[in-house]
């Protein structure tokens, strides 16, 4: 039965990378792929005439002044560190009560963490779930994570995980899942397209978990297909911890509500601010985050303590000051950066 549902998946669809022909970009994909950079490229404008148009309103040059004397070497960090305009105003409407500098450090770092801590996503995933997100954020690397996650304590059996690969045919992008299955053990399919992926899914019905890896190009199109042959289907985003406020808008506007959020490369993160901003704005849960390339680098503490902690280690705040930092009481950042390495 195994074997079958292989050879269906690999008769039907063109080979692997190895075959050329079946992997060579076709004109539509160009066009998804020149479409795709346009809309990016103007929601990266947009973003910089809006924080243009907000720095000019709030004094431009000056900005800063309108902070306590004590806290302006915070909100001169939050400019240089670029904190969207609203997140940091937001951070010095809430210190202004603190006395000083230490003080005023402490409660924006407890701030933040209150204002993006959320409640844990149940530990186990079941049934169907699409991993989304931008090109090269980790997806494909997630889903395997997720199989050998979900393999790894024997409550789900590697026959009752399936991994899928739909519409990608990009040169490398099988084999790399392909790889990803022979790690951890769990069975991959591939769907170019939605009979093929429609045929998979009801035959792998009795599955307790499937995988599904999507490219990002085109991925509302995917999600739509998608969604429209099985409407029980869970769609998560995954996004690097240090996605620009562009692309965190741009797919969190175009969500088919999303079910989870995962974030990756947390640890390759230093200014994690527009996700922070992001985070205080909705309150999508957060299933996974990735701590490392590595299959098994996933967080089990709550991923937004330490986007934090990092966001603040990073402040472009001057030594001197820092020094006062240690004694404000974020000092228990280290001990969650710490985790990073672990
Ligand atoms: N340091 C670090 N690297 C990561 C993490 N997640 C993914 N990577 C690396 O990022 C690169 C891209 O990972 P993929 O899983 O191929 O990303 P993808 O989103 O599937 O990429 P496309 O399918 O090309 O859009 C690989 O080199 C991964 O090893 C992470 O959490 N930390
Ligand atoms: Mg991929």
């Amino acid at each position: 039965m195994k074997e079958r549902f292989v050879e269906q998946s690999i008769q039907q669809l063109p080979g692997p990378v190895s075959d050329t022909n079946a992997e060579v970009a076709s004109d539509g994909d160009e066009l998804a792929k020149a479409k795709d950079l346009v809309e990016m490229l103007r929601l990266q404008f947009a973003e910089i005439r809006e924080e243009l148009r907000d720095f000019r309103n709030s004094g431009g040059a000056n900005r800063g002044a309108e902070a306590r004397e004590e806290h302006r070497p915070i909100a001169q960090a939050l400019t240089d560190a670029n904190v969207p305009h609203a997140l940091r105003t937001k951070i010095l409407e809430e210190i202004k009560g603190a006395r000083d500098l230490p003080k005023a450090l402490a409660s924006t770092e407890a701030f933040l963490m209150r204002s993006i801590r959320r409640e844990k996503c149940p530990p186990r995933l079941g049934g169907i779930h699409v991993i989304s997100g931008p090109s090269g954020a980790g997806k494909s690397l997630m889903i395997g994570r997720l199989a050998a996650l979900h393999t790894k304590d024997g409550v789900y059996s590697a026959d009752d995980v399936a991994i899928l690969s739909f519409k990608d045919r990009r040169p490398g992008a099988w084999n790399q899942i392909q790889l990803i299955g022979a790690q951890t053990g769990v069975e991959t399919f591939r769907a170019h397209d939605e009979e093929s992926l429609k045929s998979l899914l009801q035959e792998l019905g009795c599955r307790k978990l499937i995988l599904i890896d999507t490219p990002s190009l085109g991925f509302t199109d995917h999600i739509q297909a998608i969604k429209s042959l099985n409407s029980s289907v869970h769609f998560n985003l995954l996004l690097p911890a240090d996605a620009s406020v562009a692309t965190i808008r741009r797919y969190l506007a175009e969500s088919p509500n999303w079910y989870s959020l995962m974030l990756s490369k947390v640890d390759e993160s230093t200014q994690p601010w527009p996700m922070i901003q992001a985070l205080t704005e909705t309150k999508l849960p957060i299933s996974y985050s990735a701590k490392s390339a590595l299959l098994d680098g996933l967080f089990t503490e709550p991923s937004t303590d330490i986007l934090v902690s990092l966001a603040m280690r990073h402040l472009p705040i001057p030594r001197e000051i820092a020094n006062i930092r240690q004694k404000s009481g974020i000092s228990n950042a280290k001990p969650l950066i710490q985790s990073l390495n672990s």
